[in-house]
């Protein structure tokens, strides 16, 4: 053997280890972009192509009529020998002032119309139809809004109309296109079944809504008044795109067809039930308009009135439903990393967390803990005793969440696998002839067809605890990949022609594969206790309508301030589009933070309403202690910040469950009659009375923060701010100082004070009631408790009281939830609350009261002795602290200062 050569080759070999790792450190630092070259644009897909240019037609109405409450008329082009074929429209209403409209080809008797997919689960039963009347000649009416027909000379449009004005016009730029499924192929036309249409939003230049993806809230044009192109359209496509770029229109993992525009005096959107690849163009100008081109599906719209941006929350929440009461512990802070090695890792880590005395409810398992990434196994060598570790951790109270990723690796002897073969239950090539295979992290792998039912069921059942081995009461579900990604696949997806269950092509079901292992884990969890407890998963895809099954993350962000920066918009889309439950990974997924990021992330995500740490298997460690003691004790702080208001935000989720509001909103829903809050994406409220503003800027030492009308608290010191009509103050910020945070002025808000290990621990201890009044010298607020992991709240298992401060007196009394319920047909809450509980209030603190006299308190002891006290008190700083009122908590009393 030559000695020589073969050092030569190590050299080489070196050189190239050290050119690869420069590249490949250079490529992760400075470029950090999406392959482009991956993702394809409008120009490249047939449909889009076609559809975007100025493609329009002339229909008119004809043959219109009303009967049994439903609308239906004719759409024939106008010009002859025209290729836009007649359609149908048919037009029926909900409750709420919602309309809904479908086009479709026209069929001539004996034709039997080759299905178009009508989506199925996203609209729930519970809604109910309310008749159409004609109020005048081409006025529809359904009590609520109007419908105003109108043939132009140069085709139809139809005005939707709510409190008598205009809001939005459909087919105003007569861009409707049904392309004719039952028409033969010709040179024209290649047999496709695309759609358009055009909505235009009276007065507005703020539209909203169409996540997910890395952008701003109120989304610019894509297109000038002109028609010119600014940008590509926005895409509705979900798609697991890797190193995802700012401020691109392309759509991420998640889809909710929904966007409205706002005025300061109204809002109104359209909701467009189709799971096909979407594109949407934003047409600018003095009022924007949206350009709406589908490659397939139904033509299937649902006009929303609002008049108000929360109107237009709950509208979608009548539709889709709302989001149920989540686990208490699942609104706790959460600790995941790709991957925690083994069991020793798990035991040090929470271990640690103990040592360091932060508090945290859920321990995270990356694809790295299954036999070859096989899931519902698990590595035998470093996850031995998956039960053990679980029982563990709930001995401390805290959880385990193991991810399930629905590529099902193809390999003879794993259980899933074969079943799975046997049955028929993956979804199949084009041709139908064999299982769909692809390549994902378990190499060769198939899919499950989530499509069907009988697919859901199995799944579910997998979840079992005899199915599932190893795993525990304790242990809940993280769904990802499920756009689902395909390394191999088009675009790294499935290809469009795949067959699912019902002769469907996935081009047809694409962006609902995600809803559809939602839905079935969901199931699973609630059929593995027998509905005993409340199903917890996070999922990554999503469609309209996810709420009701699972929360939601939004991907592989990076440990950049940009990305701190982007995740309140992106945050907030998906929670005004109906998701509430939402987060984005704390600390940034790929690249490692610096410390000075790390902390404000953890400062922000702690307001976050889903509350997770996360970290890309290639980066370093970065558990809260690793960046020594001082930041050490700020993460700690912002955690703990979280835990204190727990209660708060428990309150706010089962309030949502009822009235579809989100946990998080943007400023401009609780204050739509300020413009100036249009464009406000970058600090949001929680519930209506916290007001948030990160700091995203690396070095900040001061920071302008928009307060809306009336008076606002610095939350922790109670400083007055009177914002008058609106406007900017400047705080000082600094890593110590943490972010700022406002109470507004005519709020109460419950929280629990003692630092503990996690939420479960929380359980018996005293609240402290933070009182701030607004110019009347009044508050509001309100307190859910309950045994945070059951569904006994059904049947009145639960406290709910309701605090109120006026003429200088506080007092509780039993809250009534009926007037949160947005639909009663949905409602599954017994208004009656029998929960017996001990906790009592430790303190109650007043801003914006001058210092009484004396104060006395009055209320009914548990045997109904009526107890009368003078509890002590300070006043310091213009903050009044009630000390020691011990009060239970579910005791009506009168509290007085005098
Ligand atoms: O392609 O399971 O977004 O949170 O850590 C990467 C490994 C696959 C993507 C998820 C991320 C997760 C990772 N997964």
């Amino acid at each position: 053997m030559n000695t020589n050569k073969q050092t030569a080759g190590l050299r080489l070999v070196v050189v190239g280890v050290v050119l690869a790792v420069v590249l490949m450190t250079t490529l992760f630092h400075s470029t950090f972009a999406m392959d482009k070259s991956k993702f394809e644009n409008c120009d490249q897909k047939g449909f889009c192509k076609r559809l975007r240019g100025s493609k329009k037609s002339s229909y008119i109405i004809s043959s219109q009529k009303v009967e049994n409450g439903v609308f239906t008329a004719t759409l024939e082009n106008k010009e002859e020998g025209s290729t836009f074929d007649p359609l149908t429209l048919v037009i029926e209403s909900y409750e709420n002032g919602i309309f809904r409209m479908k086009i479709q080809e026209k069929v001539d008797a004996g034709v039997t119309l080759k299905n178009r997919y009508n989506v199925k689960d996203v609209i729930v039963d519970s809604v109910a139809k309310v008749p159409i009347s004609e109020s005048k000649q081409n006025v529809l009416t359904n009590g609520n809004s109007d419908l105003v027909l109108e043939n132009r000379d140069d085709g139809f449009k139809i005005t939707f109309k709510v409190n008598g004005e205009d809001v939005i016009v459909f087919n105003e730029k007569n861009l409707l296109v049904v392309e004719n499924v039952l028409r033969e192929k010709n040179e024209n036309y290649d047999g496709e079944s695309a759609l358009g249409m055009d909505f235009t939003y009276v007065g507005s230049t703020n539209l909203y809504g169409l996540p997910e993806r890395a952008m701003r809230l109120s989304l610019p044009p894509t297109k000038d008044a002109d028609n010119n192109i600014l940008t590509e359209p926005y895409r509705l496509y979900n798609l697991d795109i890797f190193e995802y770029e700012l401020n691109n229109p392309i759509g991420l993992y998640g889809v909710i067809p929904l966007l409205y525009g706002i005025t300061s005096k109204s809002a109104a959107g359209v909701f467009v039930l189709n799971p096909s690849e979407t594109f949407v163009d934003i047409i600018g100008g003095s009022q924007y308009s949206s350009h709406w081109i589908s490659e397939t599906g139904v033509l299937d719209v649902f006009f929303l009135p609002g008049p108000s941006p929360k109107s237009i929350a709950k509208q979608m929440a009548y539709l889709t439903g709302t989001a149920p009461l989540p686990q208490r512990f699942s609104l706790g802070h959460h600790q995941c990393r790709w991957n925690y090695k083994d069991e020793e890792d798990v035991r040090n880590v929470n271990q640690k967390f103990d040592e360091y005395d932060i508090p945290y409810d859920v321990l995270w398992l990356d694809i790295e803990h299954t036999d070859g990434k096989k899931y519902f196994t698990w590595d035998s060598h470093t996850f031995p005793t998956p039960k053990r570790m679980q029982e563990d951790l709930a001995s401390k109270g805290r959880k385990m969440v193991t991810i399930s990723d629905p590529h099902i690796k193809r390999e003879n002897g794993y259980f899933v696998h074969d079943e799975a073969t046997r049955n028929g239950y993956y979804v199949k090539n084009s041709d139908g002839t064999a299982d769909y295979e692809g390549h994902c992290w378990p190499g060769s792998s198939s899919w499950l067809d989530y499509i069907n039912p009988v697919v859901r069921e199995y799944y579910a059942d997998l979840y079992s605890f005899s199915k599932y081995e190893g795993s525990t009461e304790n242990l809940y579900t993280w769904i990802d990949m499920n756009e689902p990604s395909v390394f191999s696949g088009p675009e790294i997806t499935m290809d469009k022609n795949a067959l699912h269950h019902g002769d469907l092509r996935h081009r047809e079901v694409h962006n609902m594969y995600g809803f559809y292992q939602s839905v079935a884990t969901n199931l699973g969890h609630i059929k593995r206790r027998n509905g005993e407890d409340r199903p917890f998963i996070l999922t990554r895809s999503l469609f309209a309508g996810s709420q009701r099954y699972v929360a939601k993350w939004t991907g592989d962000n990076m440990a950049e301030w940009s990305h701190l920066d982007i995740a309140q918009p992106m945050i907030l889309a998906l929670s005004i589009s109906g998701m509430p439950f939402v987060g984005a990974d704390v600390g940034g997924f790929f690249g490692n933070p610096e410390e000075e990021l790390l902390v404000r992330w953890y400062q922000v995500g702690a307001f976050y309403p889903f509350f997770r740490a996360h970290a890309h298997i290639e980066t370093k460690r970065r558990e809260p202690w690793l960046f020594g003691d001082h930041n050490t004790q700020l993460i700690r702080k912002a955690i703990a910040r979280r835990y204190t208001l727990l209660p708060l935000y428990y309150t706010i989720a089962f309030e949502s469950m009822l009235t579809g509001e989100p946990y998080v909103r943007p400023l401009f829903m609780e204050y739509p009659n300020d413009a100036t809050t249009f464009n406000v994406d970058d600090s949001f409220l929680v519930g209506t009375d916290l007001l948030v503003k990160p700091v995203v800027q690396k070095g900040a030492s001061d920071i302008l923060v928009y307060l809306p009308r009336g008076v606002w608290y610095d939350y922790e010191t109670g400083q007055k701010f009177d914002a008058g009509r609106g406007k900017n103050v400047s705080i000082a910020t600094s890593l110590d100082l943490s972010i700022p945070v406002f109470q507004r002025g005519g709020s109460i808000l419950p929280t629990q004070q003692r630092l503990r290990r996690s939420s479960q621990q929380m359980v018996k201890d005293p609240f402290t009631l933070t009182v701030a009044l607004n110019r009347k010298g009044e508050a509001l607020g309100t307190l859910y408790l309950d045994d945070g992991s059951t569904f006994n709240y059904r049947n009145g298992d639960y406290v709910y009281r309701q605090f109120s401060f006026s003429n200088n007196e506080l007092k509780a009394v039993k809250g009534d939830i009926s007037p949160l319920i947005l639909n009663t047909r949905s409602n599954t809450v017994d208004s009656n609350q029998n929960r017996k509980v001990d906790n009592i209030i430790e303190r109650i603190v007043i801003y914006g009261a001058s210092k009484p006299s004396s104060i006395s308190l009055q209320y009914a002891s548990h045997d109904g002795v009526d107890l009368l006290m003078s509890p002590e008190f300070t006043f310091e700083n213009n903050v009044l602290t009630i000390r020691k009122p011990q009060i239970p908590i579910t005791a009506d009393f009168v509290l007085k200062l005098n």
